[in-house]
């Protein structure tokens, strides 16, 4: 490098990547750290939070994280962002959109420099499949006339949950989806894929890879779109012919992923339930889902 070159950005990443251990140390040996299509699987200890940090700096990357905060829902928003400022993206640029028909119950949250709330608001759907089904929509069309100009990554995640470890740079690609914690382990037979032929969701029982949670995805904008356009568009074939996936939103995400890999896949450390205990694999809890009384929330 040239004298010339070695402005601030490049000193600060040089320094960020002293002093840490030789790459091939320690690897973990105890889970899948990579798909057959070479996409990373991430867990805890695999990766170097400073040196992804300093690239990501370097690259001064714009990160936008989607919540819906629709009917009752809307009592999730505050302990997200609270503990979102604690742990998700700290030091980074990080646009909060948070759709809502509730725009006035959506509480203001002290946030650090550099980060604010985008209060969008949208339509309410009176069943609870189509609320968590129109989000793709939602996404769809926001990403295309508003989240293109204003950042570079989408992190889109449910709203019932909160943060309560680190959550960084390291799940950003250009496309990725998050293991479901219930399904994490089983057979590709034993994952709860629509089986129906006649949806646009069918899997067969002999094809599948992982079983992806509806509620965590993201990439960069332009794959979301993609991403989005074909959930909603194949929920809108299926309601032609009166068909709804079994799982809604998530069935259609499984189809997708199945067809266009993710680049990255993140682990259930990034999507968890405390109901689920804390197996040996589980070495972090990142994001957990928030308590609640499904029949009281929904209605
Ligand atoms: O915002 C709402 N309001 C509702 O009445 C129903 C669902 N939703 C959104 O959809 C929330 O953002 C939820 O997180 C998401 C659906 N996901 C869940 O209800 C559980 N996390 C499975």
């Amino acid at each position: 490098m040239k004298g010339s070159e070695w402005h601030p950005g490049v000193i600060l990443s040089c320094r960020a990547q002293l002093g840490y251990r030789p790459p091939d140390t320690d690897r973990r040996t105890d889970v899948l750290l990579l798909s057959p299509w070479l996409a990373p699987i991430v867990w805890s200890e695999t990766y170097n939070s400073a040196i992804l940090d300093a690239q990501f700096h370097q690259r001064n990357v714009r990160v936008g994280i989607t919540i819906f905060g629709i009917k009752k829902y809307t009592v999730f928003v505050s302990t997200f962002i609270e503990t979102a400022e604690k742990y998700f993206m700290v030091g980074h640029k990080v646009n909060y959109y948070v759709f809502t028909d509730r725009v006035s119950d959506i509480p203001m949250v002290d946030l650090a420099e550099g980060r604010r709330v985008m209060v969008l608001s949208v339509p309410a759907y009176r069943r609870w499949q189509d609320v968590s089904m129109r989000r793709m929509e939602m996404l769809r069309d926001y990403s295309r006339r508003r989240f293109m100009e204003e950042v570079d990554y989408l992190v889109c995640v449910d709203v019932d949950m909160r943060f309560s470890d680190e959550v960084g740079v390291e799940i950003l690609s250009d496309l990725f989806g998050t293991l479901h914690p219930g399904l994490y382990g089983t057979s590709r037979e034993g994952y709860t894929y629509e089986r129906n032929p006649q949806s646009e969701a069918y899997i067969p029982a002999d094809e599948g890879d992982f079983y992806y949670a509806g509620g965590y995805f993201g990439g960069n904008v332009e794959e979301v779109y993609k991403l989005t356009d074909f959930c909603h568009n194949a929920m809108m074939t299926d309601k032609a012919k009166n068909i709804e996936a079994v799982w809604h939103d998530e069935s259609y995400l499984n189809k997708y992923f199945l067809y266009h890999k993710p680049t990255r896949i993140l682990s259930p450390e990034y999507l968890w339930d405390d109901d689920l205990g804390t197996p040996d694999f589980l070495r972090r809890k990142r994001f957990l889902a928030v308590r609640k009384n499904h029949k009281e929330i929904r209605n």
